[in-house]
């Protein structure tokens, strides 16, 4: 099977992203769906976020509201299963080789007029490898159009710097645009219907705002990496066990493939407990995106 074109991996490789048609199946992403809802139909019952869902702003419990699915893979088998169905693995494997590990995963929410906004970052700041043939795939469970809160990207960023993730001298995962001059005049939107699948690179620059619209945007992410490329930070590097079974198609390989790229250790750490993306960057003292209403 070759889903991927020569034109979409010069794409890829060129701007750093992809949106693939029609990844899933309407019975896929209906259980896609199925699951995801069932997933957040504990909320209900929840006054703070535990390791599996992670509560936004303005949560009750008699109006739930979740903004995270953590460790996607992990929390649910179907989230992991579809990793494997056959359009999605030949797109990993066209673009990293025939060993491709699972990194990590989530489902992003963005509650209609809600949504807490992804600062911008490149993931090469959380966890940076030997080699950067690592990518992220986000499978929209609902249509992201330009109205509730897309992806953005800015196109060739995967070939420039490493920014700087920290913020009052702690890594917080988001860039200080401030601090850094950051420019995202050239960024776009990426934006693909329900059951497409989006594709950027480990080093792009991405974000998303927050959701303006009466619509839902829920998002499962994964991230991948090829088999030859081994983390430089922890957690992961050296555990062979976790990497193995970690492994979406092939071997993790022993020798690393090491290549002179630009990289910053996602460090020093917070001395306040942050657990993921967005807990970091409520640390990031210059943010880039405006907060809803009930978020202040
Ligand atoms: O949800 C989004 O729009 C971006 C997600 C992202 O970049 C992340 O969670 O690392």
């Amino acid at each position: 099977m070759t889903v991927l074109s020569a034109a979409d991996v010069a794409f890829y490789r060129d701007r750093g992203y992809l949106v693939v048609p029609d990844a899933l199946s309407a019975t896929e992403l209906e259980t896609l769906r199925a699951v995801t809802d069932e997933m957040l139909a504990r909320a209900r019952w929840m006054t703070a976020s535990d390791d599996v869902l992670e509560l936004d702003t303005g949560h009750k419990p008699e109006a739930p509201r979740v903004r995270r699915v953590k460790a996607a893979a992990y929390a649910h088998p179907y989230y992991r299963r579809l990793l494997s169905f056959p359009r999605i693995l030949d797109v990993l494997t066209t673009l990293l080789g025939p060993s491709v590990r699972l990194l990590g995963g989530k489902v992003n929410i963005k509650a209609p007029r809600h949504g807490t906004p992804v600062e911008w970052h490149q993931d090469w700041a959380y966890y940076p490898h030997t080699n950067d043939d690592l990518l992220a795939i986000g499978l929209p469970l609902d249509d992201m159009g330009l109205e509730n809160a897309p992806l953005l990207v800015v196109p060739g960023s995967h070939k420039g710097p490493i920014y700087d993730h920290t913020s009052g001298g702690f890594f917080c995962g988001g860039i200080d645009r401030v601090a850094t001059g950051l420019d995202v005049s050239r960024a776009v939107a990426v934006t693909a219907p329900a059951g497409a699948m989006t594709v950027h690179h480990v080093r792009m620059l991405h974000g998303s705002d927050l959701n303006r619209s009466d619509k839902p945007r829920r998002v499962l992410f994964h991230e991948l990496a090829a088999g030859d490329a081994w983390p430089l930070a922890y957690p992961g590097a050296a555990d062979y066990a976790r990497l193995k079974a970690d492994m979406v198609v092939g071997e993790p390989s022993l020798t690393p493939r090491m290549v002179a790229l630009p990289v910053r250790m996602p460090l020093p750490e917070s001395p306040v407990e942050a657990d993921t993306l967005y807990a970091k960057q409520d640390y990031l003292l210059n943010p880039s995106f405006a907060r809803a209403e009930a978020a202040r």
